[in-house]
């Protein structure tokens, strides 16, 4: 009987146990740099099958919140190494998440200038920045010439990442930032060969994972969507037509894994027509982990029912840096403290208890 706890190979990986430590935005970075306390932090939950790190942009025009780190600059690169040393003298491993915010952004983090999107369309709502909350912006629409830009940004990026020390890198094309933009017919209304139909949408999402595979090789590159999260006003008319299309076009890179998040699934509708997103399961021809409102119980049965082959699991190993001891032991988990998510220092962040130190 396959459970949490049966070994599992993610690409060059052998995962001890399928409890992944989903991605996740802690705005400790000041400066993108990220602390020393980021170390502390990801070392203490060293004991996952794989930690995804929190999104890390892969340029300066990639930013679109405060206290995000980067993966573009040495200082940022020999921050990381501390991160990845600490992990790695535990015994675990940790990929680093690529991420481009695109039209999920604000002027103030570019030097007024307006933030990059597939299109000139102004997601509705508001953003934080240095000052606060602030109406999102126009975007500034991208060239072809930014387009092969920012694909090379990537390569970069994922190298930098290599020199700091990580055992791998995840694609975020999820959750509204640049690549779901491209996805997505309600954000990309472009008539050049990256927008109009799903293959012209999908072509971006290729492009990036080509230039980052060709880095790191196909085992060592996960890649994370997200076909149902209407967060940053994304939509689409037809998601299921859109990520079975992705999927599929995404299958000849045999990546180490396909990540999906079932967020969203709570509101059907606003991210576009509801769908089963277990259907990807049965499109991907690799290992699939899923996201989304998982504890011990519904991940295993969905090991069970051949629904995912590992589980990532968010705001539970936030508040509990030991989680697979607990979920081992059916111990009782610690309650997570949403006003120490974002931004701060220890409180909230490497100070949750373990068992042991109770
Ligand atoms: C919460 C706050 C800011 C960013 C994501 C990177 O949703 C994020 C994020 C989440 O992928």
């Amino acid at each position: 009987m396959t459970d949490l706890f049966t070994p599992l190979k993610v690409g060059a990986l052998e995962l001890p146990n399928r409890i992944i430590m989903a991605p996740m935005t802690r705005n400790r970075s000041p400066e993108t740099i990220p602390l020393s306390l980021t170390a502390t932090y990801y070392g203490q939950r060293a004991e996952a099958g794989l930690i995804i790190t929190e999104g890390s942009q892969i340029s300066t025009q990639g930013i679109g919140y405060p206290g995000t780190p980067g993966i573009h600059s040495a200082e940022q690169i020999d921050a990381w190494k501390t991160v990845t040393q600490a992990v790695h003298d535990k015994g675990g491993r940790i990929f680093l998440q690529l991420w481009h915010c695109g039209r999920a952004s604000h002027p103030d983090f570019h030097g007024g200038e307006a933030p990059v999107a597939p299109s000139a369309i102004t997601p509705a709502g508001e953003t934080f920045t240095y000052e606060g909350m602030k109406e999102f912006v126009a975007p500034r629409a991208l060239s072809l010439s930014d387009i092969s830009e920012i694909v090379s940004d990537y390569a970069k990026a994922a190298e930098n990442a290599k020199q700091a020390g990580f055992d791998g890198v995840e694609i975020h094309a999820a959750n509204g930032y640049l690549i779901d933009q491209f996805l997505r017919d309600s954000t990309n209304h472009r008539n050049d060969e990256y927008g109009g139909s799903i293959k012209n949408r999908v072509r971006f999402l290729l492009e990036v994972t080509e230039a980052v595979v060709q880095i790191w090789g196909n085992e060592r590159v996960g890649l994370r969507l997200s076909p149902l999260n209407p967060f940053n006003d994304i939509k689409d008319s037809d998601p299921q037509a859109t990520f079975h299309y992705a999927v599929n076009a995404l299958n000849p890179f045999s990546l180490a894994y396909l990540h999906v998040t079932e967020m969203g699934a709570e509101n059907p509708g606003l991210a576009g027509p509801i769908f089963n997103v277990k259907e990807l399961r049965d499109i991907w021809q690799g290992v699939y982990i899923t996201n989304g409102g998982y504890d011990k119980t519904k991940a295993n049965a969905a090991l069970e029912k051949n629904e995912a082959d590992a589980v990532a699991f968010g705001v539970y190993y936030l508040a509990n840096p030991d989680l697979v001891s607990r979920f081992q032991q059916g111990a009782k988990l610690n309650i997570p403290n949403e006003e120490t998510f974002y931004a701060g220092e220890e409180k909230g962040y490497t100070d949750y208890p373990t068992l042991s130190s109770r």
